[in-house]
């Protein structure tokens, strides 16, 4: 059997995996190295788009033969990339539409529990869209701006709202090349309508809806979810936390919360200081209750909250394993079926608390806005008597480190530019100057087609080594976290310039923005950047470049074509669903950037990627005239 070394850099996921063989427990990371991936299918070269087939083509020789309907391999590739992108952007879009109706329940009165935290953001990002403040009660402006962010669903014409804050370059482009998205709902749905068999058949064509579909997530959904989650629950300021298993105490009642949207998380952290339930917790001999997260609403509460941060997708079926979570509580979004079976095993409650994502297996406790504490509060009761009841030996692994999260797109601004001349201006000027050569958003899933966290890691300590400023978001975010570089003392670790600029500040050489929603910091942080000046006209210009290591969801590639759609070279690792020697593959990879957006890049080594990543970044400095 492969080692567990071979398996995961995380010492503690490691361990539990350790433990999870010595108990005959078997764990996705077992269960992907064992799997053997369809090799037609993993370069996209099968079409089951209809009952025909399904048509199966050789990546070896893709132009060789065609589907029963004539349907070509770039045709075939183009069509099952679209769905790929129309369902990550649907999960965006659907996480960000909920939000935006607990936003609607406040304003209406009917969600009592939550509230408008951010009154100043709530105008910021009123103003932002044009909507008149001046003279306004708060719930005024808020309900013009739920009213105006509605349209980023609903919209059948016109321009999705949040597209206003990109450079203007930027949008001419997407208006001339006719893929500036409407609504969300709308793109999708075309998504899917014209990749039906028979109806787009031209790969190019196909692409400016790709293109369409993924920009109204990241210019949509996503950008909803992360703004109104701000104004709701509060924007994010640099706050410590903890990570990592060594999280878990033994003798509390450890609950776990891991999923997409923070309200059920804000929910329970409201519940959780609860005297009743402390009282209860002590009554079973705990000394109390452990509130964790894990995932991206994990992310969220470390960042707004300083909530302790358990670990990322890679390591949520191994936590189980210590025997010392007595409930795991998910809502939507990457949580793993084979949590069902682990929990199982160790007599962990797996609670479902969303309508739209059950398990079987699970036990369902539904959570409702409206009357959050029935759900949060049957929680706590069951993870109390488990505590009360534990039978298994536990063993919680003794790794924990402490960083600095919350660098939202607002902190960064003040932090640079002071509290009176807050402007991206001092980031650009550093740029020109060379002490930073350029800004790498490092992103993403882990994926157990690789090690654990190594990709990530080595990456960013090679980009920083380089100069490169590294803005993290989601379970990338979470790997460096972990290998300690998220704490100002990191900065030596970073090259002679960026170092001096860390020490200056007194910020670490990694900025984590957040979860995956909030990649939508990023993007509003880059179109400060052109608007701040010296760095050209669009994003395009722009010495930034993105990466995605170990992606494995749809919800990567739909992040990634956004980035690329705005103007990004976004490099992606593991590997990835086209063949190299087709029209499609150049399209994406060269094509779009000569029509003026980023492209794709893709390596598995991460000296590699950093290297590609750092040719971009250089290739745009010379094209800016700042190369030294
Ligand atoms: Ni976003 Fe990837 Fe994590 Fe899920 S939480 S695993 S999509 S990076
Ligand atoms: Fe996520």
């Amino acid at each position: 059997m492969v080692s567990v070394e071979d398996r995961t850099m995380c010492e503690a996921t490691q361990q539990m995996l350790t433990k999870a063989r010595r108990d005959g427990v078997k764990l996705d990371l077992d269960r992907g190295y064992e799997m053997k991936p369809c090799p037609i299918g993993a370069e996209s070269a099968c079409c089951k788009h209809c009952y025909m087939g399904p048509c199966r083509l050789n990546p070896r020789d893709p132009y060789k033969k065609v589907g029963v309907c004539g349907a070509t391999i770039d045709t075939i590739m183009a069509r099952n990339f679209g769905r790929n992108v129309a369902a990550g952007s649907a999960s965006h879009n659907d996480h960000g539409r909920h939000i935006l109706e607990l936003f609607r329940g406040i304003i209406d009165g009917k969600v009592k529990d939550f509230t408008i935290e951010d009154t100043l953001k709530l105008e910021r990002v009123a103003k932002s869209l044009g909507i008149d403040v001046e003279g306004k009660e708060v719930l005024e402006v808020a309900k013009e701006l739920c009213d105006e962010l509605e349209k980023t669903f609903s919209n059948v014409d016109g321009e999705m709202p949040f597209t206003k804050l990109a450079p203007e370059a930027t949008r001419e482009l997407w208006r001339k090349d006719g893929v500036m998205p409407r609504g969300a709902m709308l793109e999708i749905m075309e998504m899917m309508s014209r990749t039906h068999i028979g109806c787009d058949q031209d790969y190019d064509n196909l692409m400016k809806q790709i293109t369409r579909t993924a920009l109204a997530d990241g210019w949509g959904g996503s950008m909803v979810a992360t703004e109104l989650s701000d104004i709701m629950f509060g924007t994010p300021s640099p706050t410590l936390a903890d990570v990592n298993m060594g999280v878990l105490k033994e003798d509390h009642v450890n609950i776990i919360v891991h999923g997409h949207e923070p309200a059920m998380f804000e929910g329970m952290l409201a519940a959780v200081n609860d005297s009743f339930f402390i009282e209860e917790a002590k009554a079973k001999g705990a000394k109390g209750i452990n509130l964790v997260g894990m995932c991206c609403s994990g992310a969220e509460m470390m960042s707004r909250h300083g909530v302790p941060h358990a670990g990322n997708f890679g390591s949520t079926e191994a936590i189980i394993v210590t025997g010392a979570v007595d409930a795991m509580v998910v809502d939507i979004q990457c949580i793993k079926q084979g949590l069902a079976e682990v929990a199982k095993c160790y007599d962990t409650h797996l609670i479902t608390t969303n309508p739209r994502a059950k398990i079987e297996g699970a036990t369902h406790v539904e959570f409702d806005e409206i009357d959050p504490r029935k759900c949060t509060d049957e929680i706590l009761s069951k993870a109390i008597a488990r505590y009360g009841t534990r039978s298994m030996p536990i063993e919680i692994p003794k790794k924990i480190q402490a960083g600095v999260h919350g660098f939202s797109h607002e902190y960064i601004e003040y932090m640079l530019g002071g509290t009176f001349r807050g402007s991206y201006s001092p980031l650009n000027d550093n740029i020109i100057n060379g002490r930073i050569r350029g800004v790498a958003g490092v992103v993403g899933c882990t994926n157990p087609k690789v090690k654990q966290d190594s990709v990530h890691v080595a990456l960013v300590k090679e980009l920083i080594r380089n100069d490169v400023l590294v803005l993290q978001t989601g379970c990338s975010q979470i790997a460096l976290a972990k290998a300690g570089l998220l704490v100002p003392e990191a900065a030596p670790l970073a090259g002679p310039g960026l170092a001096e600029v860390c020490e200056t500040v007194g910020m670490p050489p990694v900025l984590g923005l957040g979860s995956c929603v909030d990649n939508t910091r990023i993007l509003i942080a880059a179109s400060a950047m052109v608007k701040a000046g010296g760095l050209g006209n669009s994003i395009a210009d722009l010495p930034v470049a993105g990466c995605a290591p170990e992606w494995m969801s749809e919800k990567a590639l739909a992040i990634g074509h956004y980035f690329v759609a705005s103007g990004v070279y976004t490099v992606f690792g593991v590997g990835f669903p086209t063949i190299k020697e087709t029209k499609f593959h150049d399209l994406m990879f060269n094509g779009l950037e000569k029509k003026g957006y980023g492209k794709w890049g893709m390596a598995s080594d991460p000296i590699e990627i950093a290297r590609m990543m750092i040719a971009h970044i250089d290739k745009k400095r010379k094209q800016l005239g700042i190369d030294k």
